[in-house]
């Protein structure tokens, strides 16, 4: 039996505008707007307007989860839902009610609220007014909201989140168009990584000022998909290669939260490049002062780097693929309906990294799971899905990360995505990933085989 040290965090993790539907929502988000124009892109037979109901639901589906072992729950508050006014910052009420409506039943239900303040939605007239993340103006209204969050709720919330992924904001929106306004603009990405830092940097600084004030002992943290890069060969070029995508994906993030600032090489390669973003040193001083308490780590696949294909003269404009190549190693393990490499061992390579070169600091795994189409062929008699697949991907996950927290890690928490099966950003509903299932139709959520395995594993705290 593998145990777990005291009070380990079993959760789940979902985001607003993936679980709750579009409800009485005051303004769009980018997803809402791009999903106006181009309905086909993310419908599924629902779409994000719908999403998983919880925002009619949410009494319901509480105690479900609780149910299927859920002891904490990281969602996100969706800045459109709580501000009636996103640029003057004034909250809507309804979105008021409901946020402490959802903390309030999560408490009573014994489930630990992780509140998250940016999850990829973006106010649409934010990049209309100001260009999004490329404006540092966003980055102070962005503190101003994260401030009222701490003032609505600071009293119930013990952890909270600046932003999920930075990473993929830049990939989706600046890089390869998978996410609203589709640019490909290398130059733009970059000041778009250092906004966020500074946007992220900014919130923290709110909230210690809160935090002071008010005498809490809350926590606050950023949550980041980590995959450390390796190298296809150990050619010094495939070598060169995946040190560039550790620091361009990884360090760009990780370093200015956890230590405060950016990590030397990168900032050489990119100043060499022309590409540096613009700072000032007021701006680095608010992130130097301003770092974590807690570090999430979003975990799905490992990231494996060749030499690049692609040659500097060849391209308009800067973009990072003239570093590196992603390689598809031959014979891997892969979850073929997402064509994700399944590879848990970079669970515990994570662990040692933080242990040993981020001043091992404490954290947890605020998102792994396995994302399947078509579940419903996994249907039993009684209507429960048989998902052994997904408990086998999530023991092999737990066995690697229990490996780490031996070697002295400091991982207090395991979050599986996700609680109840939800719409997504790139594949609506074709991937499922819930320990409960919803069918989407009629909204109905059952627990699946996994829901009630995970319920003994967080009850037994371990397996
Ligand atoms: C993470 C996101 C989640 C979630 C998950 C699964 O990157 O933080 O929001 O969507 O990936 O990925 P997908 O929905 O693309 O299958």
């Amino acid at each position: 039996m593998l145990k777990f040290p005291k009070d380990f965090a079993w959760g789940a993790a979902t985001s607003g505008p993936q679980s709750e539907g579009n409800f009485h929502k005051p303004n769009q988000n980018v997803f809402d707007y791009w999903y106006e124009k181009d309905p086909d892109a993310f419908y599924d037979g629902v779409g994000p307007d719908t999403a998983s109901n919880f925002y009619n639901d949410y009494k319901k589906d509480i105690p479900l989860m609780a149910k299927a072992g859920i002891r904490s729950l990281r969602t996100s508050i969706q800045w459109t839902r709580l501000m009636a006014d996103v640029d003057k910052g004034i909250v809507d009420e309804d979105g008021v009610e409901f946020y402490n409506n959802v903390i309030d039943c999560l408490l009573d239900n014994g489930i630990e609220p992780y509140i998250n303040l940016f999850h990829f939605d973006l106010p649409i007239d934010l990049y209309k007014k100001y260009g999004g993340w490329e404006s540092k103006h966003v980055t102070d209204l962005f503190a101003d909201y994260a401030e009222k969050c701490f003032e609505l709720f600071g009293s119930k919330v013990k952890n909270w989140f600046t932003f999920n992924e930075p990473k993929v904001i830049l990939d989706g929106e600046y890089l390869y168009q998978f996410h609203y306004p589709l640019k490909v603009d290398g130059p733009a990405a970059v000041q778009v990584a250092y906004n966020i830092n500074l946007a992220s940097a900014k919130a923290v600084a709110r909230f210690k000022k809160w935090r002071k004030e008010n005498n809490s002992d809350a926590k606050i943290g950023t949550i980041l998909n980590l995959t450390p890069a390796y190298p296809a060969t150990n050619d010094p070029e495939d070598v060169a290669a995946a040190e560039f995508a550790t620091l361009w994906d990884d360090n760009m993030y990780l370093d200015p939260a956890v230590k405060g600032h950016f990590p030397e090489k990168l900032v050489k390669i990119l100043d060499d490049a022309n590409v540096l973003f613009d700072s000032t040193p007021e701006e680095l001083k608010i992130i130097a002062d301003n770092t974590i308490d807690v570090l999430g780590v979003n975990f799905y696949h490992p990231e494996r780097v060749m030499r690049p294909s692609v040659s500097p003269d060849s391209l308009q404009d800067w973009m990072p693929d003239i570093y590196f190549d992603n390689y598809e190693m031959p014979g891997r393990v892969m979850n073929v309906d997402k064509g994700w490499e399944i590879y848990p061992k970079t669970l515990y390579d994570i662990a040692i990294n933080i242990r040993d070169n981020y001043g091992n600091l404490p954290w947890f795994v605020s998102e792994n799971g396995m994302g399947v189409s078509h579940e419903e062929r996994y249907l039993d008699d009684k209507g429960v899905v048989q998902d052994d697949y997904r408990i086998k991907f999530i023991k092999d996950h737990l066995t690697e990360l229990h490996r780490g927290i031996e070697a002295g890690s400091n991982c207090h928490g395991f979050f599986v995505w996700t609680g109840i099966d939800c719409w997504s950003w790139k594949n609506a509903y074709r991937n499922r990933y819930g320990l409960i299932r919803n069918d989407i139709h009629t909204q109905t959520k059952t627990i699946k085989k996994s829901g009630q395995w995970y319920a003994k594993l967080s009850e037994n705290n371990g397996f």
